[in-house]
Order: structure tokens, then sequence, then C-alpha cells
């Protein structure tokens, strides 16, 4: 798997994040143009046990249908459970180590929040790291200090190849900053989860990247 392509246009979404079937919004997500995707089940009112896994399974069938990575949040047993593409943990997360011996062939994906965290992640193999916030963001009450792609062109600076992607508040205004900055894509939620035609939506932000 071609990882920094794949980076180019990464929705991720749980059903809280969805006013639309969030089937649907993966789908159509798909058909504009996502390249890989996160299952991120957070938040009140979030699905749990049967439920999550139920979904899980119906966002899992419409990626394979379409050959998109399919990579779940947070969740390891989730994850292995129903052999997802791969794992993305934070910093809160479990440990990188024990993640990285459980999902061995599969994709690992770390967030990271300034190039200490990024060297760290980097020292234990991960596939890629997700940086952020770019920009200020309503989708996820928790987030660090907006740092801005300015994280992203210090990461190249110092010669830290990995593929990157940027997250939060990206939109189809913004997004272009991002990978002018160096980074591989960006990384969703509201701009594709939230829009009334999600297919479009995408495709929108993908003209905008370039
Ligand atoms: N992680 P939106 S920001 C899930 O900074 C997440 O690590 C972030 O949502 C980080 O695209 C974020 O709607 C929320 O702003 C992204």
């Amino acid at each position: 798997m071609n990882i920094k392509e794949k980076l180019q246009l990464y929705l991720v979404m749980g059903s809280t994040n969805c006013e639309q079937d969030p089937v649907h919004v993966l789908q159509q997500a798909i058909l504009g143009g996502v390249s890989m995707f996160q299952f991120r089940e957070k938040g009140t009112d979030s699905l749990q046990g049967e439920e999550k896994i139920r979904l899980a399974r119906q966002l899992q069938a419409v990626c394979r249908e379409y050959q998109v990575p399919f990579i779940v949040n947070d969740d390891v047993d989730l994850a292995l459970f129903i052999e997802a593409d791969g794992i993305h943990i934070g910093q809160e997360d479990e440990a990188i180590e024990t993640v990285k011996d459980k999902f061995a062939h599969k994709v690992v994906g770390v967030s990271c929040h300034n190039l200490d965290e990024a060297k760290i992640a980097i020292r234990h193999g991960v596939d890629y790291i997700g940086v952020g916030p770019m920009y200020p963001t309503l989708t996820k009450l928790d987030t660090r200090n907006v740092v801005g792609p300015s994280l992203i062109k210090s990461l190249r600076e110092a010669d830290l190849t990995i593929p990157t992607v940027g997250i939060g508040g990206i939109d189809q205004s913004n997004a272009r900053a991002v990978v002018k900055a160096g980074s591989n894509g960006i990384a969703v939620i509201s701009a594709i989860s939230k829009a009334d035609d999600p297919k479009l939506a995408a495709e929108l932000l993908k003209t905008s990247l370039y």
C-alpha cells in the first residue's frame, strides 16, 4: 500500500459526526475521492458494544468494495476483531510499542502535536502520523493548541520524511496550505461528514489541494 497516496484525502468519522446515514456518507465520500477512512466512534451518544461493531462492519464493507483502507481509531480490540487494515492512536491511548506488536503487518498511525512526539513515533516505526490541529475546530473538544501548517513545514525542514496528514479545522479554503507545507494530504471530519452532499464536498476538497 502506498500510504502517502492513500493519505491524500483521509475521512475520519463516526455516527455522531453525521447528519445522514454514515454508510451513505462514506459511500458518497469515496465516490467523491476519499482515499482512506478512519472509523472514529467517540463522544456522548456514540454507539457501544454490538451496535458499534455492526456499524464498523458496514463501513468496512463499503471500504472493501472500493479498496479504500479501513482504519479504526483507538479501539485496538475492535480493530483486531474485525480485521481492520490498521489502527490510529493518540498520545493518550495504548503505548505505540504494544500497538505495533499487535498490528505487525497492518497500518499504524499516531497523532502528534510537536516535533518530539513525531520523532518518537518515527523511532517506533509507525506508518504515518497525523499532525494537528491545523486550525481551530469544534469537532474535537479536547484538542491541543492550534499548531498550524508551520509544524508540518518544521517537520520537513528537520528531514522527517514520514507520511504525514494534517487534521483539524480543514476545509476547502485552507486545505492547500496544509499540503503546501509538506503534508501528504488532509484528514477531515466535518467538512465531509456534515456536508449536504458528501460526494461534492470530497470532490471540491480534492481539487482545492493543488
Ligand atoms: N484530531 P474537523 S483535530 C479528530 O488535532 C481530531 O489531533 C485532531 O475534525 C488533532 O475536521 C480533530 O471537523 C478533529 O475539524 C477534526
